[in-house]
């Protein structure tokens, strides 16, 4: 690891250093009707360097957790994952059917136009996490699951 001086490292520290930037893009929440109390979050991310998405925070939410759709014994069942590896410069998509960021324990219905704030913690080989702040729009419980690429 290069040696960095003190102010660059406490920035690292504090916001995610912009040559560690992951880019997140296609990002949006699936809005929900009153009594649900869950719901998933997409987004296309693209590290520079390789590094995992290890866990998600919301004000939103009371937990969330980063989930992958997977088949167990025939039947698509979803479950939490400690980390979603991303290999530099790949893009790894979190859409409906694969992984996605749960958000869980809701504690208000998020309704189209409303936005979610997200924070995303990044862990790099040497271990060492980086935070990234993302906001994403809510998209309406019927939005087609993925918009179609030309
Ligand atoms: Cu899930």
């Amino acid at each position: 690891m290069p040696r960095l001086p003190l102010y660059a490292l406490v920035l690292a520290i504090v916001s995610a250093p912009a040559f560690a930037q992951v880019t997140v893009a296609d990002a949006w929440v699936r809005g929900t009707v009153a009594s649900q109390k869950v719901t998933g979050a997409f987004m296309s991310l693209t590290s520079p360097t390789d590094t995992a998405l290890v866990s998600a925070s919301s004000p939103v939410a009371g937990i969330v957790e980063i989930h992958e759709m997977a088949m167990d014994g025939g039947v698509m069942k979803m479950r939490a994952v400690a980390q979603l590896p991303l290999p530099a410069g790949k893009a790894v998509d979190l859409k409906p059917g694969g992984y996605h960021v749960m958000l869980m324990d809701l504690k208000a219905p998020l309704k189209e136009g409303e936005t979610v704030p997200i924070t995303l913690t990044f862990a790099g080989k040497d271990g060492r996490k980086t935070t990234q702040d993302v906001k994403l729009p809510v998209r309406a419980l019927t939005a087609p699951a993925a918009a179609p690429k030309h």
